[in-house]
């Protein structure tokens, strides 16, 4: 069966699912969506067809449709068992989905284009823009060094001896607060994650300025989008 993501170079949800789908070292075809171009390709009528929430990622296998990263990694770990993504142990599974949680529920969707598309409307966004950024990544990342710290975790991983799910979703969110300034050294066991993440090839296929659809020359707000 063949895989096709739709998929946006920067776009840190996608990233997820880009280094999720080497992980488990499956071959996929990439279909970019550029969220910036033609008014944001997102809400073409034939992607919002596929997507209705006009959003990258989604992954096509087979006949099946699928949205929503967290449940992307989950249904790839589910049908593509090796290598695994979760820990085999309940309370385990529980931790590293917080750490997913903490992640994509509760960082990334304040920090979105359209979030950033709004409050360009509504406050004096350029000013502030890297203000509100940076508020949301350091309550995150706060809390999620402290779980690491009581998880002791070996600061190579988020959880285990192996890259799993935690890391499909940390990774790009370190590499974004990077392009918007963050200072990571509150955060050593973040840091270290992501310097180690790096480093493996999985990891390295997955990322923005490896992408067929990576951007060479500026496009309008093309500092802002994930
Ligand atoms: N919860 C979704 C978030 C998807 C998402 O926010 N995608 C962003 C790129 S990272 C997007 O398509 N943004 C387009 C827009 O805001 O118009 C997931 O995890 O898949």
């Amino acid at each position: 069966m063949s895989l096709i993501l739709y998929s946006y170079y920067r776009s840190s949800a996608s990233y997820r699912v880009r280094i999720a789908l080497n992980l488990k070292a499956l071959d996929y075809d990439t279909s970019p969506i550029h969220l910036l171009k033609n008014g944001g390709e997102q809400f073409a009528i034939g992607y919002r067809s596929l997507n209705p929430q006009c959003l990258v990622p989604t992954l096509v296998d087979g006949h099946l449709l699928l949205t929503q990263s967290s449940s992307i990694i989950e249904y790839l770990d589910e049908q593509y068992p090796n290598p695994p993504l979760l820990p085999q142990n309940n309370a385990d599974r529980a931790y590293v989905r917080s750490i997913v949680q903490l992640i994509a529920c509760d960082i990334h969707p304040l920090n979105n284009l359209r979030v950033f598309d709004y409050l360009k409307n509504t406050i004096d966004y350029e000013d502030n823009k890297h203000l509100w950024y940076r508020h949301w990544i350091e309550q995150g990342f706060y809390a999620l060094e402290k779980h690491l710290i009581n998880h002791q975790c070996n600061a190579h991983f988020c959880f285990g001896k192996q890259a799993g799910i935690a890391d499909t979703f940390l990774i790009p969110q370190v590499y974004n607060a990077l392009r918007f300034g963050c200072d990571l050294s509150p955060y050593p066991l973040i840091n270290s994650i992501y310097k180690h993440c790096l480093h493996q090839s999985e990891f390295i296929a997955a990322a923005p300025e490896n992408q067929l659809d990576a951007c060479t020359t500026p496009v309008l707000h093309e500092s802002t989008e994930e």
